[in-house]
C-alpha cells in the first residue's frame, strides 16, 4: 500500500519518506485557525475646554506615550481638530476609549475619545 503524506503545515517534514524511497506517513499537525485580528484606531477630539495638561496626562496614563509624544499629539489635536492615540485590536481599542471617557466624566470635561477601523 502506499500512502502518502500531505505536508499541511509548509513547514519541514523529517518523517516523510523511507529509504526504499517509498513515501508513507500520516499527518499529524493540524494547520492553526487562525486570522489576523482587524485593527482600531483610537481617535480623540479637540474642544474648547478640556485643559491641555489634562490631555497630555490621558495620553500619557492609557496610552503610554512618553511627556514629549503626548505634547505632540496633543498640539495636532488642539491645531487640526482630531488626531490618533493608537491603533490596537478591537478589544484593547474600545477599552481605551472606555477609559477616556469614563476620565474625562469624573473630571467633568468635555473631552471625546472614539474609534474606527484602521
Ligand atoms: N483645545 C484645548 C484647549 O485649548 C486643548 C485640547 C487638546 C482639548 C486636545 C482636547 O483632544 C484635545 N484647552
Amino acid at each position: 500500500m502506499h500512502i502518502k503524506s500531505t505536508d499541511i503545515t509548509g513547514g519541514p517534514d523529517k518523517d516523510k519518506g523511507t529509504e526504499d524511497g517509498e513515501e508513507r506517513g500520516v499527518a499529524t499537525k493540524v494547520r492553526p485557525k487562525t486570522k489576523k485580528p482587524s485593527m482600531w484606531r483610537v481617535l480623540l477630539m479637540n474642544d474648547d475646554y478640556t485643559p491641555m495638561e489634562f490631555v497630555v496626562s490621558i495620553l500619557m496614563g492609557i496610552f503610554n506615550k512618553t511627556s514629549e509624544e503626548a505634547t505632540q499629539i496633543m498640539l495636532n489635536v488642539h491645531q487640526s481638530g482630531v488626531g490618533t492615540c493608537g491603533v490596537y485590536t478591537f478589544e484593547v481599542a474600545e477599552t481605551k476609549v472606555a477609559q477616556v471617557m469614563d476620565s474625562a466624566k469624573r473630571a467633568q470635561h468635555p473631552l471625546q475619545c472614539t474609534l474606527e477601523k484602521a
